[in-house]
């Protein structure tokens, strides 16, 4: 990597030009991106989990078709993510040997318990409402493969977002019962969704982390905290639309920063369910081993398959 490449690659960040796979770049660019693409990949194979098990539950046939679909556009999303990874020079099997062995990352969202249908509704309307707020700076990320991966993945999550908010304000319309039903989802999702943009920026719990050097690279665009503060900013009216109330005593509007504020997130807890400790982790990996066990035959198939079809020169 000479000073010539490095200068390219320099003029191509400073002019906000996209970055392609056959570029010369920095190794730690190159890294950065294979450790957020894969945590990212994981999170959309990891994420089927938690509302894949509500298929067989859903209440009508309708919702059972809309969440079939949801669940599968999750599956296109984690290939289309490998498949950008794959770019970088890295294979998706090693990426998911790591995944099994705890070695990389998937959102801490996925490792809390889906109890009942209203947390369905909850998912698609803060889980993929966060996701969208994230996803939709990285459509302008320098990684040319991952933006563009980005464009037609957030379409699908703002129809997620909004089948997700469809089932709850449903509920807020129901009976007693379905209505705490749903106070109750918001109370378990609030703070996991704000935990899902990643460490404090400033503060005690601030770690340092990757932003400055993201950012400096175009991968990130906007910080932790900045891209927490616009969800905030944009849910809260929705919640009061739905008639509910959300857990926390310190959200209020602050006329002068033109924001809602909000009180301190539990770190702590953060950091326990990363570290394996949540309430589901143990869980969600054991299901995603076996299931790539169970499709083993699967991938053997379509390798003699391909190899067939390379030995009559048609591959
Ligand atoms: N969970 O310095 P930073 C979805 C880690 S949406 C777990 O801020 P960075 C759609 C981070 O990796 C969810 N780990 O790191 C869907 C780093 O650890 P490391 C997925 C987290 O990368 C909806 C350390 O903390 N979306 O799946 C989390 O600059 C419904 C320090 O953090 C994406 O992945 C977390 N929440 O910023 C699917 C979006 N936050 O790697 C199904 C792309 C931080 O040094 C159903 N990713 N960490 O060991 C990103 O935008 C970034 O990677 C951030 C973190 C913003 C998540």
């Amino acid at each position: 990597y000479s000073t010539a490449l490095a200068e390219y690659f320099d003029g191509l960040i400073d002019a906000d030009s996209r970055i392609e796979p056959r570029d010369a770049m920095p190794d730690a660019y190159r890294q950065t991106l294979i450790r957020q693409i894969a945590q990212h990949a994981h999170s959309e194979i990891i994420g089927m989990q938690p509302e894949g098990s509500w298929i067989g539950r859903a209440p009508s046939l309708r919702r059972k078709a809309i969440l079939m679909a949801k669940v599968q556009d999750e599956a296109g999303h984690g290939l289309y993510l490998y498949s950008a990874a794959e770019t970088l020079g890295v294979d998706r099997s090693e990426l998911l040997d790591k995944l099994h062995a705890g070695k990389q990352k998937y959102s801490s969202i996925f490792n809390y318990p889906t109890l009942t249908w209203a947390d369905v509704g909850a998912i698609g309307w803060l889980v993929d409402g966060a996701a969208i707020m994230n996803q939709v700076p990285l459509c302008r990320c320098s990684y040319g493969p991952y933006a563009r991966a980005m464009i037609r993945v957030c379409k699908e999550e703002s129809f997620h977002q909004r089948q997700g908010f469809e089932i709850l304000w449903t509920l807020s319309k129901g009976t007693e019962e379905q209505r705490a039903m749903l106070q109750d989802a918001a109370d378990r999702w609030w703070w996991p969704a704000l935990m899902m943009f990643g460490p404090p920026d400033t503060g005690e719990a601030a770690t340092g982390g990757h932003t400055a050097q993201s950012m400096a690279w175009g991968i990130k665009r906007f910080s932790n905290d900045d891209l927490r503060q616009k969800f905030v900013d944009m849910t809260v009216p929705q919640a009061i639309k739905l008639g509910i109330t959300l857990p926390d005593p310190d959200l209020r509007w602050d006329e002068e920063r033109g924001h809602w504020d909000f009180g301190p997130i539990d770190w702590d807890e953060f950091w326990r369910v990363l570290k394996g400790d949540g309430p589901c982790n143990a869980q969600r990996i054991s299901t995603r081993v076996a299931a790539h066990e169970e499709g083993a035959w699967v991938r053997e198939a379509a390798v003699a398959y391909a190899g067939k079809l390379a030995a009559r020169g048609e591959g």
